[in-house]
């Protein structure tokens, strides 16, 4: 029988971990394989954290090979396969833009040491927990042993959002569309691209034939999404975020679908004129659990200004963690 694989997933009792952990462990990320869950908390939730591990516990899942929770990084981190870091500090009252770099960087610094020092040799970490480009550029800069294409943020979400949006307008089923593409920044700023996007093989702006709903309801309905769910919900999206991590996940240890391609934010080679060493979001391709960033697709003005629009945005991130000397 093949090993289970180790999974870790940080910030375990929260809201996204409640729907996470009991799909990977059904078998949602690697179906019949057995995974062994890694769970981090801080100490305040290592009680809850208790509670859903007797939950999962009771679901009696063939596929869920063992649990261990703990609140230390280097104890949890010791020889996993993937690390799904969702835990992070959210913006409290009165937080400035400085303070929650400096909460999430303190968070991403001590777990990007402990993976570099305890995570097994073919470990690949997806970060999820805002801001999830920048922590997953901390963690990455934090972690020089670990090569630097393991590292990528949640794009995701946005991703599958779009499809949703673009299915919804054409009336094509979601399973028609293809060629979807997150540029940039999980923020409001990032670029959700249908320009290259497919309807059931034809591009899918030429599909729509409106420029000004593209630009003013598509690209805001998708970036915005996530304030629409906390209006209507009352709290953040969970269910849909843990979905997205382990669609992320999966395609990244399995391999994304032939002709198609899916977003992920990863570290730029300057790909289309994307400033290199930021993690931002491209059209990739996945096999082997490796990814390659997709090339010579064609950028127009419109695409050139949202996408520099983004990772301006990146590239002021990563100066203000530069300043807070967190990498
Ligand atoms: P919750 O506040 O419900 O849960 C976060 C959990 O993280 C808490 O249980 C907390 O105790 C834990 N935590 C905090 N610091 C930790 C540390 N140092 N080590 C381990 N655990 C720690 O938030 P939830 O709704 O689950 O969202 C988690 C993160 O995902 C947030 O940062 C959120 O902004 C982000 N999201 C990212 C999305 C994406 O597409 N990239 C979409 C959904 C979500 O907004």
């Amino acid at each position: 029988m093949t090993s289970p694989l180790k999974v870790a997933v940080t910030g375990a009792a929260g809201q996204i971990g409640y729907s996470l952990l009991f799909r990977l462990a059904s078998g949602a990320l690697l179906g019949d394989r057995p995974i062994e869950l890694r769970l981090l908390e801080i100490t305040p939730a290592l009680k809850s954290l208790e509670g859903v591990v007797m939950e999962l516990d009771d679901c009696a899942f063939p596929t869920l090979a063992g649990v261990e929770i703990g609140d230390d990084p280097e104890a949890v981190f010791e020889g996993v396969n993937l690390a799904l870091l969702v835990g992070a500090r959210p913006r409290g009252p009165g937080m400035e833009r400085s303070d929650l770099l400096e909460a999430n960087g303190a968070i991403f610094t001590a777990q990007g040491k402990a993976l570099n020092k305890v995570a097994a040799d073919d470990v690949r970490i997806g970060v999820t927990g805002n801001p999830a480009n920048t922590n997953a550029l901390i963690a990455m800069t934090n972690a020089p042993d670990i090569p630097q294409e393991r590292f990528s943020a949640l794009t995701r979400l946005d991703h599958n959002r779009a499809i949703s949006q673009l299915a919804a307008k054409t009336g094509a089923p979601v399973t028609d569309i293809t060629h979807m593409t997150i540029w940039g920044n999980h923020s409001a700023t990032q670029y959700p691209d249908l320009f290259h996007a497919e309807v059931g093989g034809r591009n899918a702006a030429e599909v729509v034939g409106d420029q000004a709903w593209i630009e003013n309801d598509f690209i805001p309905t998708v970036a915005k999404r996530g304030a629409a769910i906390i209006e209507a919900r009352g709290s953040s999206s969970a269910a849909s975020a843990a979905s997205a991590t382990i669609d992320a996940a999966r395609d990244w240890l399995l391999g994304s679908a032939e002709g198609d391609w899916v977003s992920m934010a990863v570290v730029s080679d300057g790909s289309y004129g994307v400033p290199e060493g930021l993690i931002s979001s491209f059209p990739v391709t996945t096999s082997g659990g490796d990814w390659s960033i997709v090339q010579g697709l064609e950028i127009d003005d419109f695409s050139r200004s949202r996408i520099d629009a983004s990772t301006a945005e990146l590239a002021e991130e990563r100066a203000a963690v530069q300043e807070l000397g967190l990498i």
